[in-house]
């Protein structure tokens, strides 16, 4: 009987789900909470996801046997645009689109056989999810933590909607090539700066998490400590007799050659209302979109106001005041002074426009003259901790760090009382609303009498209308005949609803909390999220190492405070691990204009094409549809089955490492499992014990465990081909060969569950392997029966042997004079002296 996954593994997927053994359940055993990042419903699965699952599917399987009650869940994070696009493209409902995507990618995850629960699995575009998101924005609302304010948001006057930064591509928006435009809209907000702080401490405890992504948030956050001060302006319209800035580097204070407005400033709006050419610069400011990084890029452009200010060190030194498309108008106070010799966009701009670049500091030891030059050419910008000389310092000492030199310089500002020293973060609230149908809306209504009201929660859900269409660009839900039309739960008079819906990081910043619980009739149960919570292992990609944590982090605190979930699930996720991606070659050619055509892996054999044309080989490039270098997993699961797939993504390479798929690791794969069905298959009924191979088995106990538990999955591979290979050389038989499959097969099981159940069985295991508890190694199996003992020869250590503890000292003797280093320095002659202290080292004397 051959190894025929085809068969086999669909028969054991059935009698796990008959046994409903994935199912988790509340009990008295340990819990144990292991999630991977949920996917988008795009159409189909892709080796990425195989990758993700599998890690999470092994971590759920170990911990299963190990006594835990394990939930394990999947859903799908289902809003979004791509929905939109296709109805827009293809005709047809994004409803219709998602769950039609939804049930074929199901069906290519369940044959991979993951220990999921399949009964808790939800869509976020679920009616029932959409209804207790709402309650859950209700209840924020009321406690303070959503509000409304106006802000900046890109606008693309094509598509007639607004745009997340991500979809401004070179400032035009990505559907439609139009130039995106700055425009201000009321949205609402949840207040996530409101605990910049307590998300920025919380780093330091969560130690399951990578370093990496800690510090990634930490800067995200941007806590920085500066001075706040205003300048007194000399001629500015009335009402603007001062100007507030913030600056982290107030030593360079002397070194100011400018003061610069965002073109969102009040006094440009206000110089705007009566200048065209104000009004014509800021207007093109506008065109720049709200990106930080398009901000940061866009050429610096600036606008002489003619106004001026006086220094806050010398009255009689005036500076003038420019409007600059690089000051962000919600970051400090949205304004700056510039100081060109020691910051690089001052530098850009000053150079443009004429501006002094006077220095403040120069290398150490440098004159006036000398740090003048220096920063004539470029920025001179070290860091705060390096020792510089301050050539116009203004605080203390001429020699110090940039960091003493600005706390130095706060201490000047305060007790001369024209500034403070204060705190600001860079996170910024968290807009979430979005202009787009295929969201959850936002249960809001606009009353003529009461203003903005929160629907009653009896009336939630507010489900989004189908009868829409997406010939025309712009919001469906703006044009709707009658979906808007609501009645005031305050007055009861007429309202009209809320068209915005939300930004769909809010439903995946929640949905771990929602599996504890899936089809309760409040966002969670009490008992339910006390038990589960918190996820004691997250899996997922980089890419989400900032926003969607975040979000989710600050999410969890909310949910603490409406008391959705207890105290301790503040910090949702213990654990962290973020893995690699999967990789493929690239296979080109190039037209006759040169161009590059690619090629499918299927296409390509021995490096060249059917027709024996040679392709160029890029390695190791993530897999990508327009780059032709992906695989299948469907395909990959027809032909070799699910655990030969599973196996190679957790063999070839450390899971945070990104693994290269090749079809030569794939059939290796498949030949180790074909290799260990006939291992079982073809296992002699009698024949001798073999101490040595039931020792090598106990040790495989304890690495692959050490292996699993520190996510170190390749080596617990590499781990069951060495006792694989073990087991194939020894002359076991009968139950001491049968003892060490069952315990191969145990081992196997969280990694490639269904030929663990053949080998099981075939091994003459009782029940299922998926509920054979976790195997202990005997430590007296482990103790090691060899020793190293160090060779000296003429008193220095040169080499060393490995023996059998009980070996006696002539084999030794023998063994030492067999060794190649000792033969070496003896060159042929026999040595003077030769001890042995058993146990302990060997002298050679030569
Ligand atoms: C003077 C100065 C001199 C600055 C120098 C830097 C270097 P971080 O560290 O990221 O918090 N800044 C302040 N508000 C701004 C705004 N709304 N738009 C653009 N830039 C703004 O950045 C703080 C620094 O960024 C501040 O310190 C300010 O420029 C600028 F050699 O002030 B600095
Ligand atoms: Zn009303």
């Amino acid at each position: 009987m051959p190894y025929d996954p085809a068969s086999s593994e669909p028969l054991w997927r059935k009698a796990w789900e008959d046994a409903g053994t994935f199912l988790a359940v509340r009990d008295e055993r340990p819990k144990y909470y292991v999630l991977e990042m949920f996917p988008y419903p795009s159409g189909r699965i892709h080796m990425g996801h195989v990758r993700n699952y599998t890690m999470g599917d092994v971590v759920a399987r170990f911990k299963r046997a190990q006594g835990f009650s394990v939930l394990h869940p999947m859903g799908w994070d289902a809003f979004g645009m791509p929905a939109e696009n296709a109805a827009m493209e293809q005709g047809g409902h994004p409803r219709d689109w998602t769950y039609a995507n939804i049930a074929t990618m199901k069906d290519q995850l369940k044959p991979l056989g993951l220990s999921i629960d399949w009964t808790r699995e939800f869509a976020t575009c679920d009616d029932d999810y959409v209804a207790q998101q709402q309650a859950l924005f209700l209840d924020f609302l009321e406690a303070g933590l959503i509000t409304r304010k106006s802000a900046q948001v890109n606008w693309d006057p094509v598509d007639m909607t607004v745009l997340a930064n991500e979809q401004v591509i070179d400032g035009k928006g990505w559907r439609s090539g139009a130039a995106v435009e700055r425009k201000e809209l009321t949205q609402w907000f949840f207040r996530i700066s409101d605990y910049s702080e307590e998300l920025l401490e919380a780093l330091d405890n969560l130690n399951g998490w990578p370093d990496k992504v800690r510090l990634m948030q930490a800067n995200w956050i941007g806590k920085s400590r500066g001075l706040q001060f205003r300048f007194e302006t000399v001629d500015a319209p009335e009402g603007f007799d001062r100007i507030e800035v913030y600056t982290t580097r107030p030593d360079t204070l002397l070194g100011a050659s400018f003061v610069a407005l965002s073109p969102d400033h009040p006094l440009v709006k206000h110089l705007a209302a009566s200048d065209p050419k104000v009004e014509a610069f800021t207007e093109e400011c506008r065109r720049i979109g709200t990106t930080e990084e398009a901000i940061e890029t866009a050429p610096k452009m600036g606008y002489d106001t003619g106004l001026t200010v006086r220094h806050p060190l010398d009255p009689d030194w005036h500076l003038p005041i420019w409007i600059a498309n690089f000051v962000l108008m919600d970051y400090g106070t949205g304004a700056i002074f510039g100081s060109p010799g020691h910051d690089e966009r001052d530098h850009e701009f000053a150079t443009k426009y004429g501006l002094a670049i006077p220095a403040t500091f120069g290398e150490r030891g440098m004159s006036l003259d000398q740090a003048d030059a220096l920063v004539a050419k470029a920025a001179y910008t070290p860091l705060k901790s390096d020792t510089v000389t301050y050539v116009r310092g203004f605080a203390g000492e001429a020699d110090q760090t940039g960091d003493a030199a600005v706390t130095a310089a706060i201490a000047v500002a305060e007790a001369q009382g024209w500034g403070e020293g204060v705190t600001k973060f860079r996170l910024r609230d968290w807009g979430i609303s979005r202009q787009r149908y295929w969201g959850c809306p936002i249960p809001v209504v606009h009353c003529e009498k009461c203003g903005t009201v929160p629907e009653a929660k009896a009336n939630l859900p507010v489900l989004l209308p189908l009868d829409v269409s997406f010939d025309v660009p712009g919001n469906p839900l703006d044009r709707h005949p009658t979906w808007r039309q609501a009645t005031c739960p305050v007055c009861g008079g007429p309202a009209t609803r809320e068209t915005d819906t939300m930004d769909t990081f809010v439903d995946s910043s929640w949905y771990y909390a929602r599996f504890t619980a899936p089809h309760a009739a409040t966002p969670t149960v009490r008992a339910d999220a006390d038990y589960w919570m918190n996820v004691d292992q997250y899996i997922g990609g980089i890419e989400h190492a900032i926003l969607h944590l975040l979000y989710s982090r600050f999410f969890a605190r909310a949910m603490v405070k409406t008391g959705h979930l207890p105290e301790a699930a503040k910090e949702p996720f213990d654990a962290l691990f973020t893995q690699g991606m999967v990789t493929h070659e690239i296979y080109m050619t190039r037209d006759d204009k040169g161009r590059p055509v690619y090629h499918l892996p299927e296409d390509v054999t021995d490096g060249k094409l059917a027709d024996g044309t040679p392709v160029e080989i890029i390695p190791s490039a993530k897999m990508s549809k327009s780059k032709k270098n992906v695989v299948d997993p469907v395909n990959i699961v027809a032909n070799f089955g699910a655990d030969t797939a599973r196996w190679f993504m957790l063999s070839d390479s450390p899971p945070e490492r990104d693994v290269e798929w090749t079809a030569a690791g794939a059939e290796a794969a498949n030949k180790f499992l074909a290799r260990v069905w006939r291992l079982a298959d073809e296992a002699p009924a009698d024949g001798i014990d073999d101490p040595d191979l039931t020792r090598a088995a106990h040790r495989a106990i304890a690495d692959v465990t050490k292996a699993i538990e520190g996510f170190a999955f390749n080596k617990a591979v590499a781990k069951l081909y060495e006792l694989a290979n073990a087991t194939a050389k020894s002359s076991a038989g009968g139950e001491s060969r049968r003892a060490v499959l069952r315990i191969m097969a145990q081992l196997l099981a969280p990694m490639v569950p269904h030929l663990a159940e053949d080998v099981w069985a075939m091994a003459g295991g009782k029940g299922m392997v998926v509920d054979a508890p976790w195997p202990k190694a005997d430590p007296a199996m482990l103790e090691d029966d060899s020793v190293t003992l160090p060779i000296q020869i003429n008193g220095k250590r040169r080499a060393e042997i490995t023996v059998p503890k009980d070996m006696p000292k002539d084999q030794i003797e023998a063994m030492v004079m067999a060794d190649e280093i000792v033969q070496r320095f003896l060159e042929g002659a026999t040595p003077k002296k030769l001890i042995v202290v058993p146990g302990r080292i060997v002298n050679v004397v030569a």
